[in-house]
């Protein structure tokens, strides 16, 4: 699967041929209760993906470790080579919770939360990029491939490129990249551009993403663009869609498991053994629309037609909780979750559930197990994993997926039921379906879905990319330092 990348076997302190470049480390730190610290396996989008490609491919991952202490450096945890990269106070008030989740994360989701745009977290920004850049110039082997990730290092690829041509570098957007009239409200919109370009190779969930990349291209950078190719001097760099997915094979053994079964059987009973459940796991984040999904399922209650014996199982794991926004979010959904409640609930047994905590992986399994429909609601995701997870745990065929179109995973998964998030009475009406759907017609379109995503799997997606990118053209070759 891997073809494009050679396996190696680097050791600690060796320079390596394949180098990852992220926000975040895959691992976060755990104290002991005797201070003594350990690494271990930290959840999120980014991470589901890319971890079993690190595995297999072998290279070093470089990332945040996620607190303000000390840089760790290099180490090697769960059997990845790891470079800890340190975020100061100052950088995390003004880089992380400033320009990554208070400016680029609203812009970039079409302004649901209005973006701010102050001068010092775009200062602090450059330096972080800087930062991660020199330590993956440092990481980097002669003629090594380079993968940087996600909005948060949009300027790494054109640093690298300025100290190393001999590498290859590609890129990877996770977000949506927004309409132009929208990118056009950032300050720094053409050093964004730059910074990409920097790369031989841009990859994008959907089709609609490159396409508003290439248009920033020509509005903000006054550069030509031909197809997915933009030129930038005597080079050609290459802007096209690869749409993330999961590990389905994994996560299918770990739902096909007996404890797996036996758990969602708990989870059913714990329930009080209702007719339907109904299943939502997000970020607490307001792309997600959390909101709108409970103001549909508290209507449908009030109109009872969903029948009596339902109930809302909603997982909002704890995200980005000093960022004012969402503070306010918290707020909002646990306000909507009482009121529900507060007005369907007999005692013991309430219609929503709601779980603002970060669960296992096997907790997770057992979740997608025991409910009848998924909901997935976002307003902008860049692909949203947890509709493919669903898929994959369903190895029965069984249970129906409402989701959103305004997803990337909704080009892909024909068999969902398919909504617009601000159509309440739509969104109703999909609800109600999804819950009463008959086997044979939940069957066929599960069916259609676990095909999708089986086939098109974290793997063929890493491999697809980096294949496309070793296949970039070498036309600006520089001789290696
Ligand atoms: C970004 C883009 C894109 C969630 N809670 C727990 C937990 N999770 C896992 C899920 C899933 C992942 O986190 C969430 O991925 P999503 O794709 O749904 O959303 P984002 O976090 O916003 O990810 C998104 C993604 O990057 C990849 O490119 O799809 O559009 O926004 O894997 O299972 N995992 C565990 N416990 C939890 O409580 N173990």
């Amino acid at each position: 699967m891997m073809s494009p990348m050679r396996k190696t076997a680097d050791a600690p302190g060796e320079r390596h041929r394949f180098v990852v470049v992220a926000s975040r480390l895959p691992v976060d730190r755990n104290e002991g209760p005797g201070g003594e610290a350990d690494w271990r396996p930290s959840p999120g989008g980014l991470v589901s993906a890319l971890e079993p490609v690190m595995r297999e491919a072998g290279g070093v991952w470089i990332g945040w470790s996620g607190d303000t202490g000390p840089a760790p450096g290099p180490f090697r945890a769960n059997g990845l080579d790891l470079v800890g990269m340190g975020l100061s106070a100052d950088q995390f008030r003004d880089y992380y919770e400033g320009i990554c989740n208070a400016t680029l994360w609203p812009l970039y989701h079409d302004v649901i939360a209005p973006p701010e745009f102050h001068r010092r977290w775009w200062d602090a920004y450059v330096t972080v990029n800087r930062s991660f850049a020199q330590a993956a110039v440092i990481q980097a082997a002669p003629g090594a491939t380079i993968w940087v990730h996600d909005y948060q290092l949009q300027l790494v690829p054109q640093m690298i490129r300025e100290q190393r041509g001999d590498v290859r570098i590609g890129f990877f957007n996770h977000i949506p990249f927004p309409g132009y009239e929208i990118f056009a409200q950032l300050p720094w919109r053409r050093q964004v551009v730059n910074g990409l370009l920097g790369a031989d190779l841009l990859g994008f969930q959907r089709r609609a993403d490159a396409t508003n990349f290439l248009r920033a291209c020509r509005r903000a950078a006054g550069l030509a663009t031909r197809g997915a190719a933009v030129r930038v001097g005597d080079r050609e760099v290459q802007a096209e869609a690869f749409p993330i997915s999961i590990d389905a094979e994994a996560l299918e053994q770990i739902a096909r498991r007996e404890s797996a079964g036996k758990r969602a059987a708990e989870i059913r009973m714990a329930l009080g053994e209702p007719d339907t459940v109904l299943l939502g796991i997000d970020r607490l984040d307001y792309t997600k629309g959390i909101p709108h999904r409970l103001h549909a399922y508290g209507e449908l209650l009030r109109e009872g037609r969903l029948g009596p014996r339902v109930v809302l199982v909603q997982v909002a794991s704890p995200s980005r909780e000093r960022v004012g926004a969402y503070r306010v979010l918290r707020d909002e959904v646990e306000l909507a979750v009482s009121r529900i409640n507060g007005e369907h609930a007999e005692v013991g047994s309430p219609p929503v559930h709601y779980l603002h905590q970060s669960y296992p992986r096997d907790e997770m399994a057992a979740l997608y197990l025991a409910a009848d429909v998924m909901l997935v609601t976002s307003l902008r995701d860049g692909m949203n994993l947890v509709a493919k997870e669903y898929v994959a745990c369903r190895y029965d065929e069984s249970g129906a997926l409402v989701l959103s179109e305004f997803t990337g995973a909704a080009d892909e998964l024909n068999g969902a039921f398919l909504v617009n998030p601000h159509d309440i009475e739509g969104l109703k009406d999909a609800i109600a379906r999804a819950a009463t759907i008959s086997p044979a017609d939940a069957r066929r379109r599960m069916r259609l879905m676990r095909r999708r995503v089986r086939e098109h799997d974290v793997a063929r997606w890493a491999a697809s990319f980096l294949g496309t990118l070793a296949r970039a053209p070498d036309s600006w070759p520089i001789p290696v330092p």
